[in-house]
């Protein structure tokens, strides 16, 4: 499975996944056993702390559903433990050089790819399967920089170029935000970063991925037609939300005889 998600963005074919926010075990077991290729579990817009990441990684990968975790920061000691806690690999947000995604592919690999500390943990089978880590993580532990920064477009070349690093992704909010247009996410200056994006990645035969945050799923038919291939469809908060409003507007719209 580990190696599956890997292997699929190699392919080019497409990976569904969705956003874990909800510090929550039973909320990720229902997303998780939903039949998603990965879940994404987010340290930077939630309130997960590494103990409810520990869980959250648990019930994915056993539900099996591989889980990527979005890194708070470009931080290598958060990065490494969350592969020590079996994590498939690590999104994280706002790279802007290549040398931004070299310290996150560093903080993930064991040497020689990276320079990452090496220690047992859930990863390794809690010590009962390290030389069977070792090969998954050279080959399948996986490395996505988030393009959201007018910089990281503008560098996107070098960028994916970083040998570890397994594709790019947009974070859309961010990325209006650059450009002066924050949340305006069909913004025609967004809409030229994106292409930008997903023909550079096209380009080197690396994923491109993309938060799809709102219905219609026809948006992500048309981000695959573009080329997107590592796919975040909403996430446990943007499933509730809009269904707790609908259920509370038919509520206020029943006439009371
Ligand atoms: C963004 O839109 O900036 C994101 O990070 C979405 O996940
Ligand atoms: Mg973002």
């Amino acid at each position: 499975m580990r190696n599956t998600l890997r292997l699929t963005l190699r392919e080019g074919r497409p990976a569904f996944g969705s956003w874990i926010q909800f510090a929550d075990p039973a909320t990720a077991e229902v997303m998780a056993c939903a039949g998603f290729d990965w879940l994404g579990i987010d340290l930077e817009h939630s309130a997960i702390d590494l103990g409810a990441a520990a869980t959250l990684i648990q019930i994915v990968d056993l539900a099996g559903c591989a889980p990527l975790v979005r890194l708070s920061a470009n931080d290598p000691v958060q990065a490494a433990r969350v592969m020590d806690l079996g994590a498939c690999g690590v999104i994280v947000p706002a790279v802007q050089s290549a040398a931004e995604a070299r310290r996150a592919v560093d903080a993930v690999k064991y040497r020689p790819q990276g320079t990452r500390g090496v220690g047992l943990g859930r990863a390794h089978g809690y010590g009962a399967r390290f030389a069977e880590y070792l090969a998954e993580n050279a080959e399948g532990s996986i490395v996505i920089p988030m393009i959201e920064q007018r910089e990281g477009v503008e560098r996107i070349e070098e960028i994916l170029h970083v040998a570890g690093v397994d594709g790019v992704f947009i974070g859309p909010y961010d990325l209006s935000a650059s450009y002066g247009v924050a949340g305006e996410l069909h913004h025609p200056l967004v809409g030229q970063a994106m292409r930008q994006v997903v023909d550079a990645a096209r380009a080197t035969g690396k994923a491109a991925g993309i938060h799809v945050v709102h219905p219609p799923v026809t948006q992500v038919a048309e981000r695959l037609a573009e080329g997107f291939r590592l796919i975040a469809y909403r996430g446990d908060m943007l499933f509730l939300t809009p269904a707790a409003l609908e259920a509370v507007e038919q509520l206020r719209s029943l006439e009371v005889s």
